[in-house]
């Protein structure tokens, strides 16, 4: 006999609590307040194939609420994921376990992305969306025919993102995005009511959404619910009323169940509660079964899809497109170019000039701006708006969303297919700056195009002016940070950047600059972070090292130098995490043996130190 939905909910709200119990720290609420809705989803509607989890036409599932990471590592492991194996869930939290605190996209397939941020979740989403929907319009039903689920809960239709991300989906009717709420009425300081008062469903529909409600304890009507979902053409939210950590009877309905363990007495109580075994860790065989089955729904669909793939005459295209390797190809032929009619010219238009090029080589970049298209540069002449009634287009007009955008760029590059870039005013990547973490975290390739990026912008003065956003981009881990000095730097910088795995800033000029680069060398100078632009003449005295608009001052004051006899190196460093990473023989050659000079300075420092003492 098939096992009851119940039982099988069970089984998630189980191991939640067993592991957040056996690590003493997690958030067992969420998944045992959600789990009979999940269940729904995952036993009826998510096509998936646990066996494969980079089916490219899967349906993507996104935990918004991150910290109920244990939902999603019980969901993996039932359904029979390679990982994670129970043993990984029996060290939920701990060192090098991939059952880390909040879902990590970089720990185990079957994460689509890393959430925990509370928002970035749903805005994650939104971008998964359209990438579906971009690359259906290209590859038609047969290859591309997804849908995008996302679980939130109340703290992520608070945050401000989730405005600028609903708005965006509504606008561009991305119907097949489903986000299932935990109306739970509760967040960590206790009833929603602290907090809120407005109607979250109108708001939504408002944005041009589908809502729809159920009993979200209830599997049978969360179930319903999702299929009236699916049925509409609207992006859809699905109020699921529920109670947080459901099945602990004296604790259930509170903030206590949201992020610490429910504490041995409780964890027996909910066993007897919820008829659950004494052990902890156990899974009664048949719901296990039953689970697994769930967890080969997809298989026959996904053997169909590869048949068609087969058949489809464009199998080694769609793979080598979702595979998402480029090439710099379009380098040499665009500089070739390029040497031929030097002239001044801004970065950020040189930006565009590199992308006319980069835009017809490469057919999966996608475009965008927060509503500064004209000053970031950002759209090429040949592409078409990516519009609800034209998918296949190329460009986003992302309205003045600077975090949506990024959230949802961070969406699109981990949806694979397609490399999204996105411009704004470099003094507004604090607009985006908690998405450009997720996407250094994540790895994700977005290219962020942030122009007018010195005092070199002009008359808008100090709320416009960008003055310590280059260095705090740079204090991030994982970003590609790039200042390129002229228009051949600026071609280069975006060739590593479409290259590389790392999510990278281009910091673009406003101003014109003259072209400093001015014949071919066969070698991409800015691959290595820095590179002496000028060597000192005279007996060199001074390295001076510069970035982006300041190279060209540097070189004149270099020459002023040189004619009172002062040698003087101009050493330009578009991108210091590149610089960084060369072998010590090359930082040396460049810096002139740097580790000398900081012994001088070292000596230099301990005289001044000594000096002061026999004060
Ligand atoms: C941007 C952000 N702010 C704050 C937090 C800390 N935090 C984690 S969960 C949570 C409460 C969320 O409430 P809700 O979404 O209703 O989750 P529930 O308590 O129902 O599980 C907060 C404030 C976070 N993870 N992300
Ligand atoms: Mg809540």
């Amino acid at each position: 006999m098939q096992p009851t939905d119940r039982r099988l909910a069970n089984a998630i709200r189980a191991l939640a609590m067993d592991a957040v119990e056996a690590a003493n720290s997690g958030h067992p609420g969420m998944p045992m307040g959600m789990a009979d809705a999940a269940t729904a989803l995952f036993t009826r509607h998510l096509k998936f194939d646990a066996a494969d989890p980079h089916w490219p036409d899967r349906d993507r599932f996104i935990l918004s609420a991150g910290h109920g990471s244990m939902l999603i590592y019980a969901l993996l492991y039932l359904t029979g994921y390679e990982r994670p194996t129970l043993d990984d869930i029996k060290r939920f939290r701990q060192l090098g376990s991939p059952c880390a605190g909040h879902p990590e996209n970089f720990e185990l397939p079957g994460i689509e992305v890393t959430t925990g941020p509370l928002g970035q979740g749903v805005a994650m989403a939104v971008g998964m969306a359209i990438a579906e929907r971009h690359l259906n319009a290209i590859y038609g039903d047969e290859l591309v025919d997804h849908r995008t689920f996302a679980i939130a809960g109340d703290g992520c239709l608070m945050e401000g993102v989730n405005h600028e991300a609903i708005g965006l989906a509504g606008h561009l009717r991305l119907g097949r995005l489903i986000v299932l709420w935990d109306d739970n009425k509760i967040t960590i300081d206790g009833s929603t009511e602290l907090s809120r008062n407005e109607d979250v469903l109108a708001r939504y529909r408002a944005a041009q959404w589908h809502t729809v409600e159920c009993d979200g304890l209830d599997a049978a009507d969360a179930s319903r619910a999702i299929g009236e979902a699916l049925a509409d053409p609207r992006p859809s939210l699905v109020r699921c009323k529920t109670i947080i950590g459901f099945g602990a009877p004296n604790k259930q309905g509170t903030a206590a169940t949201h992020g610490a363990a429910l504490g041995k007495d409780e964890v027996e109580a909910a066993r007897k509660e919820l008829g659950l075994a004494d052990q902890a860790f156990s899974v009664p065989d048949d719901v296990l079964t039953a689970w697994r089955a769930a967890g080969k729904r997809g298989a026959i669909d996904h053997a169909l899809w590869k048949e068609r793939l087969d058949e489809s005459g464009r199998k080694d295209e769609f793979l080598a497109r979702l595979n998402g390797k480029v090439t710099d190809a379009w380098l040499k032929p665009y500089l070739d170019k390029l040497f031929k009619d030097l002239k001044p010219v801004a970065t950020r238009k040189a930006s565009e000039m590199a992308l006319e090029a980069i835009n017809t080589a490469i057919p999966a970049t996608i475009g965008g701006s927060a509503d500064l298209t004209g000053s970031n540069n950002t759209k090429t002449k040949a592409l078409e708006p990516l519009t609800a009634d034209n998918y296949a287009g190329r460009y986003i007009y992302y309205g003045i969303r600077e975090f949506g955008m990024a959230a949802a760029m961070n969406g699109m590059a981990l949806h694979g297919g397609v490399i999204p870039y996105g411009g704004t005013f470099l003094v507004f990547t604090d607009y985006a700056r908690p998405a450009i973490r997720l996407s250094a975290l994540q790895r994700a390739r977005v290219i962020y195009v942030m122009t007018h990026d010195s005092i070199g912008l002009g008359e808008d003065g100090p709320t416009h002016q960008p003055i310590e956003h280059l260095q705090s981009l740079r204090a991030m881990p994982q970003l590609m940070v790039y200042r390129p000095a002229d228009a051949v730097e600026t071609a280069e910088c975006w060739a590593l950047a479409l290259t590389s795995e790392e999510p990278s800033v281009l910091a673009l000029t406003r101003q014109n600059l003259p072209p400093l680069r001015t014949e071919a060398v066969g070698e991409n100078l800015c691959a290595r972070g820095a590179y002496r632009m000028k060597a000192s003449e005279n007996n060199r005295k001074v390295i001076i090292i510069a970035t982006g608009s300041e190279v060209e001052i540097a070189l004149g004051a270099a020459a002023r130098l040189e004619q009172k006899g002062i040698g003087t190196d101009v050493v330009s460093m578009p991108c210091t995490e590149r610089f960084d990473a060369q072998p010590a023989e090359y930082c040396d050659d460049i810096l002139r043996d740097v580790s000398k000079r900081f012994e001088e300075v070292r000596e230099l420092r301990r005289k001044l130190a000594d000096a002061g003492r026999a004060k």
